[in-house]
């Protein structure tokens, strides 16, 4: 090296307010990138210091090997497939016609997942009862109302006509009949009363998942690490674990992981509840968008990452959510990320990904039994989901619905993993052969959880490994 590099580091140096000793200019000459060493020192040296020794710059080199081992390219073979994004397919104008099309396709989509186990007619055909043979009705439910004597009384409807249901006391079903939600659909089984105004209920069925459902698996060593509910701008964000966790990804452990999902809020937003503005760091939203991306470079390059938007996020509350405009798409895609709809629905080695806010487990856990489903347990609230193969059943509660033509909340194909964040807590389980995660949140309890009494799990990754589908919770806190 020349002596005028020699002087240019000396200057370089000085007019970012350091000197520097002899062994330590010799030291960054030595190294193959000089310009790159150079940069390695300023990140890594505190403000304190004034002179630059060589012990500063052999701190340097040490932290850039441990954060970069390897800028081999071992996550080449990475591709995510993008199977549903309704992002630019709106068709909804807010009509209530266009409400009438949205039932009307989430009814004859879910009636098909049932045919094959309820025999069904229209509930007009049912006649005058006075039959003793079985019957089935596939309706949606329009109210739920237990009765004096204990028994439950269900209301359903189908495109031709309304019929009532009661079911026994004493019948199996009844205990499942508290997992039932408004507005989801379900088959029935049982006998008409002699006036034909009631059916008496012998068996309920869900869409469900068939029981021999066999997920699928990617046919090599590949992993995914799954993340929601950063809330960047939240005074509540937790940078140090979000760092712990990005400088993870770069270490030999991580070498496997070579797709990140973020399931939605990945910024805490503006207005999006009374008194919010005092809890944000950062005011503006497009600011904390400019902040998420800074947090989102400091992953490994090669990373396929896949982003959903949430409740928190500048696009509509409505569900489905399109993946963000042409501004916030662009500022977003960084390392190449896709940026999808919520719900979304992708593709990572032949193992299918349905990624959910999850705006809906709020209404699911609210309305069930908490020995069936609460916040601690977010997963089982998942699977009910599964099982009513609907992510958003109930109309005209917590989650805002948006009239489409097509019902993009019903779940027709059957995922190989099903990811949503939004409670805060984190939930693992199968349910099966479907991977059900729940992936927390990267935000330390804010004053609204504190009040409503949601104890968050924080700085937490699960991992799936996509041969084997199991799954490993790393802790960055
Ligand atoms: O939701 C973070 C957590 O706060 C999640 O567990 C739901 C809960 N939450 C959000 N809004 C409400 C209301 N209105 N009542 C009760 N609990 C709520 P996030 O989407 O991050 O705000
Ligand atoms: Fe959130
Ligand atoms: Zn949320």
């Amino acid at each position: 090296m020349s002596e005028a590099s020699l002087r240019s580091i000396v200057e370089h140096l000085a007019t970012h307010g350091y000197s520097v000793e002899k062994d330590a200019v010799r030291r960054i000459q030595r190294a193959d990138d000089p310009d790159a060493m150079l940069d390695d020192l300023l990140g890594s040296v505190d403000e304190e210091t004034i002179t630059i020794t060589e012990d500063h710059v052999e701190l340097a080199i040490s932290q850039t090997e441990e954060v970069s081992p390897a800028s081999t390219p071992r996550r080449g073979e990475a591709e995510v497939a993008v199977v549903h994004d309704m992002t630019g397919q709106s068709t909804g104008t807010g009509d209530y016609d266009d409400f009438v099309a949205l039932f009307r396709d989430r009814y004859d989509r879910l009636r098909q997942l049932l045919t094959d186990r309820v025999r069904a007619r229209s509930i007009t055909s049912l006649g005058d009862g006075g039959q003793r043979h079985t019957i089935g009705v596939i309706g949606m439910v329009t109210d739920i109302r237990s009765t004096a004597n204990g028994h439950w009384m269900l209301d359903l409807e189908d495109r031709t006509g309304q019929c009532r249901a009661l079911i026994h006391a004493d019948n199996d079903a009844h205990e499942s009949v508290r997992e039932i939600l408004m507005d989801e659909v379900i088959g029935i089984q049982g006998t008409l009363s002699d006036d034909g105004e009631l059916v008496f209920v012998d068996e309920l069925f869900h869409p469900d998942i068939p029981l021999s459902n066999e997920s699928n698996r990617a046919d090599r060593h590949v992993e995914a690490a799954l993340v929601s509910d950063l809330h960047i701008g939240s005074q509540e964000f937790a940078s140090d674990a979000w760092r712990a966790f990005a400088d993870w990804l770069h270490t030999n452990e991580a070498e496997a992981v070579e797709y990140l999902l973020i399931a939605g809020d990945m910024v805490d937003g503006v207005g999006i509840y009374p008194g919010q503005a005092e809890e944000l760091s950062i005011v503006d939203v497009y600011e904390q968008y400019a902040a998420f991306t800074e947090e989102l470079k400091i992953v490994p390059g090669d990373l396929e990452i896949v982003i959903i938007p949430g409740n928190h996020d500048a696009v509509r509350l409505a569900e489905p959510q399109p993946g963000f405009d042409a501004e916030l798409r662009s500022m977003l895609a960084v390392h190449g990320a896709e940026v999808i709809s919520n719900p979304g629905w992708v593709e990572l080695e032949g193992v299918t990904v349905l990624m959910y806010h999850g705006t809906s487990l709020d209404d699911v856990i609210a309305e069930v039994p908490a020995t069936v489903a609460d916040y601690t347990r977010p997963d089982l609230a998942m699977r009910l989901l599964l099982q009513k193969r609907h992510l958003a059943p109930m109309f005209g509660s917590r989650t805002r619905i948006a009239p489409e033509e097509r019902d993009y909340l019903v779940i027709d194909d059957i995922p190989d993993v099903f990811h949503a964040g939004h409670t805060h807590t984190l939930g693992v389980s199968s349910y099966r052969d479907v991977s059900i995660i729940n992936s927390a949140s990267w935000q330390h309890q804010t004053p609204f959880q504190r009040r409503v009494n949601i104890e968050p799990d924080v700085g937490v990754a699960p991992i799936i490994d996509l041969q084997t589908l199991e799954v490993t919770v790393r802790s960055f806190t």
